[in-house]
Order: structure tokens, then C-alpha cells, then sequence
């Protein structure tokens, strides 16, 4: 296997009112610090993957803004800056453009009344899948989806209840490969796909963040680790435990593209 897709991530570094972060995880407060050198792990884990990481400094005024993935959606042709649906990571988006632009010659915005979370979407080639959770709503989904047929991709939507967003519980590695866990698992909208259940004790490692052709699972959950193994890639564990304490995986602290 070898598939150079990404060349670039934007990261953008834990703040230490990240201890505030919106969390229905119920592990406790996250250790600054230990955050911090998680986050330092993860970045040397993207450059291993080949990516070129930007680095954005901390936003102290919004605890979650480590979680970059949520406001921008990157694809081949454009990047889409979102309009995040939790009020408290709306103003995120605040200079974003600016980042982007130095990558990207087409910028569009997900605008009001449309939300849209980042995290909500899991590009498979030139496709699109929309999760509709609490963050993102019909009128962001018909955005994006228009954006998208604008510059000859696609999308649809995927209904959905229990999870945070869709990918805290369904990731493309490629090759027609996905990890699923619980609701998307007997899902209609992924029936054809060629599934990897993820064991219910390790729903959080469906998670898990290919990057041209290596795949970084998070540190402790070997069952999900040896299947992906089996399939052939090459695993990169990164310890995310901090961030699980505020319901965030591996794939939402970085932008790649
Ligand atoms: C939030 O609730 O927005 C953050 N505490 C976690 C965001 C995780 N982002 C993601 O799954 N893409």
C-alpha cells in the first residue's frame, strides 16, 4: 500500500481554559499539561505521516478551539469554513480565512441559519457524508452540499442520534475500508461499505485517523490497533487521553488537506 493524499495539517494548540471545554464524557478535568504533550506527540505523528504542520497559537477565550477539525471542511478543491454549532465555538472561526487562503485559492463559508460541525463530515473520494447530529443542521448540510456539486463533488446526508458528531463513530481508512461502532454499524446510508466493527469497550478507537496510508489509532485499544494491523497498515499509537476527557478524538485536532 502506498497513497500520498495529504501534504499539509493546521493544528492549533490547547489553551489552558481547555480544563472548561463543553464535555458530556464524565472522565474529569483534562491535565493542562499533559494535553499539552499529548498534543506535541500528535503533531510529530502527522509529520511521520509526511504532512507539513502548521501550528496555530492557543485561543484562551475558546476552550475548545483545539478542536480545529469543526470549523473547516477541506477537500481537493476548496475549503469550506464552517459555522460551528455549539455557541460557545461559534467565534472560532475569527482569522480562519487567513490561514486557509495561504492553501487554498477558493474559501467558502457555511453561514446563518446553517450550522455545521467539521466533525460531522467524512469525505470518502470525492464524496461527501453529512452526520446530522445536534451541531449540524439541514440548512448547513444544504449548504455544503451545494458548495460541494459547485466544484464537482458530492454529498449526502446521514441521519443520526446518539453520537457527537459522525465521526466519533464512523472513519474511512481507505481502500474502502471503515471502522464503524455502535449506531453506524447496521446503518442503511453504509450498508455497502466494506465495514471494521469496533468492539463496543473500544468504540472511541473507531476514531482513528488514516494519513497516507498509515493509520493513528489511540494508545489503548488493542483489539481495534491488530485489525487495522491485519488489513496491512502501518500504526502510529498516540496517547489522546486527554482530549477524550473532552469528548474530542484524534481526528479532530487537525485540518488536512
Ligand atoms: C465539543 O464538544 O465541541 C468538544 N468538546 C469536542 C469536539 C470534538 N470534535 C470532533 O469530534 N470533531
Amino acid at each position: 500500500m502506498s497513497e500520498q493524499r495529504f501534504k499539509y495539517a493546521v493544528v492549533r494548540k490547547p489553551a489552558q481554559s481547555m480544563v472548561d471545554g463543553i464535555t458530556e464524557a464524565n472522565l474529569g478535568k483534562p491535565d493542562y499539561k499533559k494535553a499539552c504533550k499529548q498534543h506535541n506527540n500528535y503533531i510529530e505523528a502527522l509529520k511521520k505521516c509526511g504532512l507539513e504542520v502548521t501550528v496555530l497559537e492557543p485561543l484562551n477565550d475558546f476552550p475548545d478551539s483545539c478542536f480545529i477539525e469543526d470549523v473547516a471542511v477541506c477537500t481537493p478543491h476548496c475549503a469550506i469554513i464552517t459555522n460551528p454549532g455549539a455557541d460557545s465555538r461559534n467565534a472560532e472561526v475569527i482569522d480562519l480565512d487567513k490561514i486557509l487562503d495561504k492553501f487554498n485559492d477558493d474559501i467558502e463559508n457555511i453561514i446563518f441559519p446553517g450550522t455545521l460541525d467539521g466533525g460531522d463530515i467524512m469525505m470518502v473520494g470525492d464524496h461527501f457524508y453529512i452526520g446530522m447530529s445536534d451541531r449540524t443542521n439541514i440548512q448547513g448540510a444544504n449548504q455544503l452540499i451545494s458548495i460541494l456539486e459547485s466544484y464537482g463533488m458530492s454529498g449526502s446526508v446521514v441521519e443520526m442520534d446518539k453520537m457527537l458528531h459522525l465521526k466519533t463513530g464512523i472513519n474511512c481508512i481507505e481502500h474502502n475500508n471503515f471502522l464503524v461502532s455502535g449506531e453506524f454499524i447496521d446503518h442503511p446510508a453504509f450498508s455497502i461499505l466494506n465495514k471494521i466493527i469496533v468492539p463496543e469497550d473500544e468504540a472511541y478507537a473507531a476514531n482513528s485517523l488514516w494519513i497516507n496510508d498509515k493509520v493513528i489509532v489511540p494508545f489503548g485499544f488493542p483489539k481495534t490497533k491488530k485489525m487495522i494491523e491485519d488489513l496491512g497498515y502501518e500504526i502510529i499509537e498516540v496517547d489522546t487521553s486527554e482530549f477524550r476527557k473532552l469528548d474530542g478524538g484524534l481526528s479532530c485536532l487537525s485540518l488536512r488537506f
